[in-house]
């Protein structure tokens, strides 16, 4: 029998951080938010959206999400469009779905909301403001 040495062979892995994290160039993410909205809803190339604009592009997100054809949106198919708080103002006889009817006028509420100057269209800084955010997330 012999005795088997105890010599703990330690291997010091000398951990080398790689090279440092390369810079990535700051490309992305610098384009304002608001504008791929307008470029989306925007049918007559105006640069800002108006009601029509937002009532159309909000009435195709409606029949795009409506996907069991009930003629309204369940919780489910807004998909967390509309909190909880719009949800109740929108919907006036509770019963949790939106009609389309419902979800223009929500439309229609957030976007006066968006537009504090009242000149009937909403430009790229109103649309990056947080009514403006609000409204985009019901027109996509
Ligand atoms: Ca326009
Ligand atoms: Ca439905
Ligand atoms: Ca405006």
């Amino acid at each position: 029998m012999s005795p088997t040495p105890k010599s703990p062979t330690r291997t010091l892995l000398i951990a080398a951080l790689a090279a440092a994290p390369l810079a990535l160039p700051a490309s992305a993410e610098a384009k304002p938010r608001g504008d791929r909205t307008i470029a989306a809803v925007d049918t007559d190339s105006d640069g800002t959206v108006d009601l029509a604009e937002a009532k159309a592009a909000a009435g195709a997100v409606f029949d795009r999400l409506e996907k069991d054809a009930d003629g309204t949106l369940d919780t489910k198919e807004l998909q967390g469009r509309v909190s909880r708080k719009d949800m109740k103002q929108a919907d006036p006889d509770n019963d949790g779905t939106l009609t389309k009817d419902e979800y223009l006028a929500l439309v229609e509420a957030r976007f006066k909301l968006a537009d504090p100057d009242n000149d009937g269209t909403l430009d790229a800084k109103e649309m990056r403001s947080p009514a403006g955010k609000a409204l985009a997330r019901l027109l996509k």
